[in-house]
């Protein structure tokens, strides 16, 4: 009988309101954390690295990936200082790889990381799920932002709602579609409207070309480290996977990695094959994406989206929405077969339902409705491997 994949879950460290044993009540054997603390692009102490492990383990669970060690924005925009970033991240590498810590996800997304217009959408069931919606995105970007040349990017449909919108908008609705839009990290701190434009005008002359220069130059740049350490850098599909705000997008679909794999052909530089985010793309098929660069899947998010036809997205229950989930657990379960170490998956995000609505928690990550999903995601995983 093939390995199981490996079941984890993500922690945001000692602050989370989910503690370390109801991950355990969950069923998950693996942590999926980050040391939130250190400041992005500073090097990761050993002593930190080493006392988070010890909690981790300490609670009976292994710490299996690092989610994110941060890619800092001098590195992605290869300003004049990014080597001393790089230098740094080298260094974290080595720390993380001295205690056994190898899997690492990070990001290439410029500025902002995963962005939602809603976080708190209600289901029919009475459950929030987290949203995403061109009209509320062209609000902001039009009257809020105001960014230069932002008309040229919307159909003039969604130009004129986002306007309705704008109008009808109450100044406490409008700084919640602020809020959302500019949210980075949960428990990390929001971007400046002021940094934001900044940042679109750096990013503009670097381009999508430039982009993707910038990432092969970072990766090769840690590549040496990865190879001696045996480290795999498994990197995050851009969420949603399109361009927005203006801002170049580089990991969106099956060419973009298919692109990341090849221009730096090694084992160590990997994918964090996330369903939900590659899933909100109108034309990406997950099951064939996934059979193309499976051999460099390190890390699975699984997560399922609802479109509607004008692209806008909810995030559904893990096994409803427009991810067939059957296929791709069926084609991970395969994959994992041929491996000698499981493959890492966690329950991405989940509703916030039940207890939970009475309760504050990091957009996404409540406890029950991840608990929900990875229930069906192991049951359908040992469904298919025939292990009843
Ligand atoms: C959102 C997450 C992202 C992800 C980073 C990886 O819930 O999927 O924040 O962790 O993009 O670098």
């Amino acid at each position: 009988m093939s390995i199981k994949l490996e079941q984890t879950w993500r922690w945001y460290g000692p602050a989370d309101t989910v503690s370390l044993q109801d991950i355990k009540q969950a069923g998950a054997t693996g942590v999926v954390t980050a040391l939130h603390h250190v400041p992005h692009g500073e090097v990761w102490p050993l002593e930190d690295i080493i006392e988070r492990k010890k909690v981790i383990e300490d609670a009976g669970l292994v710490w299996s990936v690092v989610e994110s060690v941060t890619v800092h924005e001098a590195i992605k925009t290869r300003r004049p200082d990014a080597q001393r970033y790089i230098d740094n991240y080298r260094q974290t590498l080595k720390n993380l790889a001295s205690q056994g810590i190898t899997t690492i996800c990070y990001n290439f997304m410029p500025v902002l990381d995963w962005t939602r217009t809603e976080l708190f959408l209600e289901m029919s069931d009475g459950s929030k799920a987290l949203y995403f919606n061109w009209n509320d995105l062209a609000a902001f970007d039009l009257f809020v932002l105001e960014r230069e040349g932002a008309a040229d990017d919307y159909p003039e449909a969604i130009k004129a709602e986002a306007k309705r919108r704008f109008d009808g908008y109450t100044p406490a609705e409008l700084e919640k579609l602020k809020i959302n839009i500019l949210m980075g990290i949960p428990g990390e701190k929001n971007i400046e409207l002021e940094d934001l434009r900044q940042s679109i005008g750096i990013y503009k002359a670097i381009g999508f070309d430039g982009l993707r220069k910038n990432l092969i130059w970072f990766l090769s740049s840690i590549a040496d480290v990865c190879e001696e350490n045996g480290i795999h850098m498994t990197i995050h599909p851009d969420d949603p996977p399109y361009p927005i705000l203006g801002l170049p997008r580089i990991a969106s679909n099956k060419d973009d990695l298919l692109y990341i794999t090849k221009e730096l052909d090694k084992p160590f530089n990997g994918i964090c094959f996330c369903t939900g985010s590659l899933g909100a793309g109108v034309s990406n098929d997950i099951p064939a994406i996934f059979d193309a660069v499976k051999d460099r899947v390190y890390f699975a998010h699984l997560r399922n989206v609802k479109k509607d036809e004008q692209g806008n997205f909810y995030e559904a229950d893990h096994l409803g929405g427009d991810v067939n989930m059957y296929a791709v657990m069926k084609a991970l379960v395969a994959e994992n077969a041929t491996r000698e170490v499981p493959i890492p998956f966690r329950p991405d995000h989940g509703h916030q339902m039940l207890d939970d609505l009475a309760k504050t928690t990091a957009p996404g990550y409540s406890a029950i409705g991840r608990l929900r999903g990875l229930a069906e995601l192991r049951g359908l995983e040992l469904g298919i491997m025939g292990e009843y």
